[in-house]
């Protein structure tokens, strides 16, 4: 059965967080904190050392009951039994990553507008990423679409879409009443002084009206 998921704190991972250990120290306390989906994204790293980190991610999120999915990379999630993939634009197409993980694999797609955003629900996405929704330091090519473009999208269709790109505490509100699900967020998190607090924050804030 295809797993029911919680988009509301989506923690996604960046490359530059593994070259140091403390990665997996920070993962535990955002998990144990309450985050509800993570994504292991780590894109420049070479696939022997993608699959084993993979693998131990795996592990952590299995250990707090958290779904994970793989950025990009169908292959990895497969071998490492990951709850599905994210791709986006110029990544594998949704249809293809579905044939790989099956029907109850979870395919996120980024879209930027609302017509990438009707492309990909035909494809058969589960979930949408939409951003940047504001600048963000931790992903260079990309353009801020804004809470407008969010709402654009939400116009256009129904299926979930989590807002990515510059979310934090104090516009992560702002990010669920454009129309989202939930936030997809690397450094508000992991760049936090204080995860745990930082995480408790972000789901209380999650379930305010
Ligand atoms: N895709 C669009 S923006 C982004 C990705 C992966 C980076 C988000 O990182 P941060 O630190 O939450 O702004
Ligand atoms: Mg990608």
């Amino acid at each position: 059965m295809k797993p029911v998921i919680d988009y509301s704190v989506y923690l996604v991972t960046d490359t530059a967080y593994f070259n140091d250990e403390s990665i997996w120290r920070k993962m535990e306390a955002a998990l144990a904190a309450g985050v509800t989906l993570v994504q292991y994204r780590d894109k420049t790293t070479e696939s022997c050392v993608l699959y084993e980190r993979a693998l131990k991610m795996q592990a952590l999120c299995d250990k707090y009951n958290v779904p994970m999915l793989v950025d990009d990379r169908a292959d990895i999630a497969l071998a490492v039994g990951a709850a599905g993939v994210h791709v986006g634009q110029s990544d594998l197409p949704a249809e293809i990553a579905r044939r790989i993980l099956g029907a109850d694999a979870i395919i996120g797609v980024s879209a930027h507008n609302a017509e990438e955003a009707r492309v990909a629900e035909a494809a058969g996405a589960d979930y949408l990423g939409c951003g940047a929704v504001y600048p963000t330091g931790t992903k260079k090519d990309t353009s801020v679409i804004g809470t407008a473009g969010l709402k654009a999208i939400r116009v256009a269709m129904q299926l979930p879409f989590v807002g990515i790109g510059g979310v934090t505490i104090a516009n992560y509100r702002e990010v669920l009443n454009a129309g989202a699900n939930g936030a997809a967020i690397v450094s508000a998190i992991l760049s936090a002084d204080d995860i745990e607090s930082t995480v408790k924050k972000f789901v209380q804030l999650s379930l305010e009206k």
